[in-house]
């Protein structure tokens, strides 16, 4: 429905490269609503947890290490099939995959430095909303655009 939330964060490279901005823009103009945002340098414990399931796989050390290298913005955007519609924004995992037109796509080039996250599904979401957000920081809006997008 129209309340399904993901959370995204733009990686290090993404706030280094300045494309925080760009990336942001692309969500608005989408339609989707904004509820949480922050920078912010995320412990490797918290990380840890965020990528638990690839736990066993040969480049996850590299990954824990370049998702700590910065700060990152993490966020959380609202709206109808909201999930799924970030991840085609997004684009493929790995940038070679990734269609034009899609923030992999346009703006990176390496598996390993791919700009952005997005949530897989909605259970995905609802856990990684908790694990980065607090509830106090979830922001309750009335969008003055809703009714020209819903
Ligand atoms: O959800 P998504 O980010 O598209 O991919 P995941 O399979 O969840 O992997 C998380 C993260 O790990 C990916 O964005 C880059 C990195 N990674 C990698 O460095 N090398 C791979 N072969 C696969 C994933
Ligand atoms: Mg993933």
């Amino acid at each position: 429905g129209v309340n399904e939330r993901t959370f995204i964060a733009v990686k290090p490279d993404g706030v280094q490269r300045r494309l925080l901005g760009e990336i942001v823009r692309r969500f608005e103009k989408r339609g989707f609503k904004l509820v949480a945002v922050k920078l912010v340098k995320a412990s490797e414990e918290l990380l840890r947890e965020h990528y638990w399931q690839l736990r066993n796989k040969p480049f996850y050390s590299t990954l824990i290490s370049y998702m700590s290298s910065g700060p990152v913005v993490a966020m959380v955007w609202q709206g109808l099939d909201v999930v799924k519609t970030a991840r085609k924004m997004l684009g493929e995992t790995n940038p070679a995959d990734s269609l034009p037109g899609t923030i992999r796509g346009d703006f990176c080039v390496e598996v390993g430095k791919n700009v952005i996250h997005g949530s897989d599904s909605v259970e995905s979401a609802q856990k990684e909303i908790a694990l980065w957000f607090r509830q106090s920081e979830l922001h309750r809006w009335e969008s003055s655009t809703k009714t020209w997008i819903y």
